[in-house]
């Protein structure tokens, strides 16, 4: 296509745009006076906007394009099922070949004991339905007091009514009147916020515990008899890339046992690979009674999203003798499935969670903390595997946030974007997560771009 005519439709698709269509998370009136960016094709980890400017895309879409961005393989296994079987369901005693190959996979990948899975179209309803089935068990166990969900500060698990009740992001809940009754909040393991906060100079092991002992706090006050479960991302991603301290997993561990509360774990960014391991479970040790995966499960090709269960549930739920009263029109989509089978099978086959641990993550940190070590304003640098935050600060030497949060990381964000570098800001925290195929090369470019924008909002704060 011609540039002229290109730009041509850049403005017929953004007055369209801006006519028709509402967006998720956004200001809408706000971005038609700006005009939103179109992109128009992606391959590896670029993206091309309809303006022909290439960016390079550090967040891996929204955290789940894993194999990147133009595999020929995924296309094929979803236009091959398209064409053979575009649509059946598993209601009425069916099944298809895709589905059923796709649940007998994750069975070998999953930690052990979950070898039962059911299957959803996003991440919001792998939650609702995890929280679903966890009342189901209380009630199959005659134990129907048990029903209210904890979950953390700063967490999130989606936007359906459950999802965002679960969800620990406070801008989420007024619009909507949430969150619902029965979601209980905890404070989250976030050590570089904990002076901030008011816990003083705790190291980061001490602070671990600590936070997790909120929990069991917060289980006595309500009464153990009355919980039902403890839900977490093994990492917080949305909400600011949060990395427990090495005590805090085996501390909540403990206390969902001691107080017979079930572990949900929320693995929609941390599965598939993010961390170097299949599942954050594997990357910290954690047993969990229940699942929710999303996003790496097809790489984002397709939406597909999936809930695992734990031999105590399954043995309870699977032995009810009666109908689970649930499942989605697209629950096990055939082209859906289809897409996810190929991008484990392909996962596996180009070791690409061993190359996540082994080469390219260790490097990736790596490079992150040499470049920004000394920086005048960055605080921390954390992350393992492909995933990591730079925490943006006046002064590095205190955990002491910018006065107007946001308001840094947005300048950054900015620069990042207009270089042609998507990261993400989540308050003044810059983020990345690219897809796991990445090279040294373009990481480098990444880490080249991002230390650029960091030197800009450095300069335009006064600190440098
Ligand atoms: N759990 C976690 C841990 C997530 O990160 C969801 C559940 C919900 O998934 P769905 O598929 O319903 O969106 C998510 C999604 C961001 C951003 O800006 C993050 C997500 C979604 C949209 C934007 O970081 N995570």
């Amino acid at each position: 296509m011609a540039r002229e005519a290109t730009h041509n439709l850049t403005r017929h698709w953004q007055s369209l745009d801006a006519a028709h269509h509402v967006h998720p998370f956004s200001d809408t009136a706000a971005l038609n006076r700006e005009g939103v960016r179109i992109i128009t094709k992606a391959k590896g980890v670029y993206l091309w906007d309809s303006e022909g400017k290439k960016i390079i895309d550090g967040m891996a879409g929204l955290w789940c394009v894993q194999l990147g961005y133009g595999n020929s393989e995924l296309a094929d296994a979803g236009c091959e099922a398209l064409n053979v079987l575009p649509y059946y369901n598993h209601f009425f005693k069916t099944s298809n070949p895709w589905t059923i190959e796709l649940a007998a996979k994750l069975a070998q990948l999953l930690p052990d004991g979950h070898t039962r899975v059911l299957f959803a179209n996003s991440g919001s309803e792998a939650n609702d339905t995890a929280l679903k089935l966890i009342r189901y068990y209380w009630n199959l166990q005659r134990r129907p007091d048990k029903k209210i969900h904890i979950s953390r500060d700063y967490a999130y698990h989606g936007v359906t009514f459950g999802g965002a009740s679960l969800s620990g992001l406070t801008p989420m809940h007024p619009q909507w009147d949430l969150p619902l009754e029965g979601f209980v909040k905890v404070p989250a393991p976030y050590w570089f916020g904990a002076k901030a906060a008011g816990y003083g100079d705790m190291d980061q092991e001490e602070f671990g515990t600590v936070i997790a002992r909120k929990l069991e706090e917060k289980i006595l006050e309500i009464g153990p008899d009355l919980v039902a479960s403890f839900s977490a991302e093994p990492v917080q991603g949305a909400g600011g890339v949060i990395f427990p301290p090495s005590t805090y997993w085996p501390e909540v561990q403990r206390i969902c046992a001691k107080y017979d509360v079930l572990l949900h774990l929320d693995e929609v960014i941390s599965g598939f690979g993010r961390l170097g391991e299949w599942f954050g479970a594997g990357a910290f040790g954690i047993a969990t009674d229940i699942m929710s995966m999303a996003k790496g499960l097809s790489s984002g090709y397709q939406p597909i999203s999936a809930v695992s269960l734990g031999a105590r549930m399954a043995d309870s739920i699977l032995n009810a003798n009666e109908e689970l009263v649930h499942g989605f029109t697209y629950s096990g989509h055939p082209v859906a499935s289809a897409v996810a089978l190929k991008n484990l099978e392909i996962m596996e086959r180009e070791g690409i969670v061993a190359r996540v641990k082994d080469r390219i993550g260790p490097n990736f940190q790596r490079r992150l903390r040499e470049l920004f070590a000394g920086h005048p304003i960055v605080g921390e640098v954390r992350g393992q595997g492909l995933i990591a935050a730079i925490e943006l600060v006046p002064d590095p030497t205190e955990r002491r946030f910018f006065p107007d949060v946001g308001q840094v990381g947005t300048i950054c964000r900015n620069y990042c974007f207009n270089s042609g570098l998507v990261s993400r800001a989540i308050r003044d925290t810059m983020v990345l997560a690219p897809p796991l195929v990445i090279c040294e090369s373009e990481i480098e470019e990444i880490l080249e771009l991002l230390k650029r924008a960091i030197d800009q909002t450095a300069r335009d704060v006064g600190k440098m």
